[in-house]
């Protein structure tokens, strides 16, 4: 099965590191397709944690060939400090290929991240404050900086003056912010035209070819369904393709290319940021489950928002994703409860829905209609195969799997690498 594309079903942070880094031995490529150092994988190996922000999952694999493909945004900055404190750790990066494609996030995407978000005020989206969303309209605007650009001094120098033009009005005149210079941003870049020369070149064509040699390639998906620009709960999203689409365009590989999609899917639902979140637990139990799952932000330490599964949300990803395959995690996170609620509707304005509304308001009026199944309280960390698990686990999962109308294959019950359970 060569192309194996993982993409997050919920609203991010499922696990899709673990699940990309799980792949590791049987993979030879994993290309990260969309985002940029907004995304946060945290990779459990041994007594080792990995937090990863820009960097393929992958590059902790030592026969993987880490891509970041066309479709990602660089900080460079960041780009060769995540690579440096990898590399000091005794992990192999020599490897990591970057597409001539992707864009470059520089300093006023950071600044109009964080002050477009101030300005916003009540209608604020929660951004990473990385300078995601401005790199992505600059791409879309057709007044970005690609990697390329770096290596031509006086092409990037007539680049960063057409971004500028429009920047220095929007940063002086609207936010009262100082400007910037093109000199400024030119130097800035430059510092690390060297290093990155390298690591650049056609990464599409370097994928094809080892497509067809065979290769097993994992697109490894930032974010998840729900925060995609044209599937997720806009305007409350990132600013790309997270769903399973995004593999193709976002690495300049052939869509009839992706073999398998897996949909990482979390045991309970997570948000960060603003947004419509039906299940949300805004009582104790949400404490609780915020609590036994670590469910801060990997990126920026937020705390995530807590609710329980929301079944219409992994049918709906299924739908958007074509997903094959299902990658159950954090089970073990419901061990001790006395009931697990699941969210197998929602109410708006007393009309049941059984999928996710497209009208964005209904969204934001849904309240679930939930099912309870019985819980279990034994330590689940250590079972490996489903007949492990205790009765009342096991048919939980047997009921997400029918309301999910895809198979469960591998069942996460703890943040190691071998904490799994794998049915298929
Ligand atoms: P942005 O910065 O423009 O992409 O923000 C837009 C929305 O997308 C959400 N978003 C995320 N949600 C969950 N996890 C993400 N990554 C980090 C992690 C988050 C962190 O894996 O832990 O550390 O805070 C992530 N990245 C973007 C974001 O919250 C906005 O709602
Ligand atoms: P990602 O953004 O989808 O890669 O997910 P994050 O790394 O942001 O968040 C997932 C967290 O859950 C990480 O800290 C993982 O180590 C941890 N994790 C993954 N799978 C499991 C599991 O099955 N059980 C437990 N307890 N933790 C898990
Ligand atoms: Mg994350």
């Amino acid at each position: 099965m060569p192309g194996i594309v993982i993409v997050g079903v919920q609203w991010g942070d499922e696990g899709k590191g673990k699940a990309t880094d799980l792949l590791g031995d049987r993979t030879d490529w994993v290309v990260k397709f969309n985002g940029g150092n907004n995304a946060g994988h945290t990779v459990v190996v041994g007594d080792e944690k990995y937090a990863l922000h820009l960097l393929p999952s992958g590059i902790l694999s030592p026969g993987v060939n880490p891509v970041i493909g066309n479709g990602v945004v660089v900080d460079l900055e960041v780009l060769f400090a995540e690579l440096d404190a990898l590399a000091a750790r005794g992990i192999d990066v020599s490897k990591l290929r970057v597409s001539a494609n992707a864009h470059i996030i520089t300093q006023y995407h950071r600044t109009l991240d964080k002050v477009t978000e101030r300005f916003l005020g009540k209608r604020q989206i929660g951004t990473t404050g990385r300078g995601i969303g401005p790199a992505y309209a600059d791409k879309i605007n057709r007044v970005g900086i690609r990697a390329q650009d770096l290596f031509d001094e006086s092409i990037l120098r007539q680049k960063v003056e057409g971004a500028l033009e429009q920047k220095n009005q929007l940063l002086v005149k609207v936010f009262n912010r100082r400007g910037t210079t093109v000199d400024e941003i030119v130097d800035d870049l430059l510092v690390y035209a060297d290093r990155l020369k390298p690591m650049v070149c056609d990464t599409g064509l370097l994928l094809d070819k080892a497509l067809d040699a065979g290769e097993v390639v994992v697109f490894e998906g930032g974010q998840a369904t729900m925060l995609d620009v044209d599937h997720g709960t806009y305007p409350f999203v990132t600013s790309s393709s997270a769903t399973a689409g995004g593999a193709a365009t976002g690495s300049g590989v052939g869509p009839r290319r992706l073999d398998r999609v897996v949909g990482i899917v979390k045991a309970y639902t997570t948000r960060v940021g603003a947004g419509p979140f039906p299940t949300e637990l805004f009582d104790e139990q949400g404490d609780w489950l915020r609590a036994r799952g670590f469910e801060f932000g990997t990126t920026t330490g937020r705390p995530r928002r807590v609710g329980w599964y929301d079944a219409p949300i992994t049918r709906y990803a299924t739908r958007v994703n074509g997903i094959t395959d299902l990658v159950l995690t954090k089970l073990d996170i419901l061990t001790g409860l006395e009931q697990v609620p699941v969210c197998v509707a929602y109410d708006v304005g007393g009309e049941r829905f059984d999928e996710v509304p497209v009208n964005q308001s209904d969204f934001h009026h849904a309240t679930p209609v939930l099912e309870h199944f019985p819980g279990w309280s034994e330590d689940i960390s250590r079972a490996r195969t489903f007949e492990d698990l205790p009765k009342n686990a096991q048919d939980y999962v047997l009921a997400l799997e029918e309301m999910s109308g895809t198979r469960i294959s591998v069942i996460g019950v703890g943040p190691g690498r071998d904490a799994v359970i794998v049915r298929h």
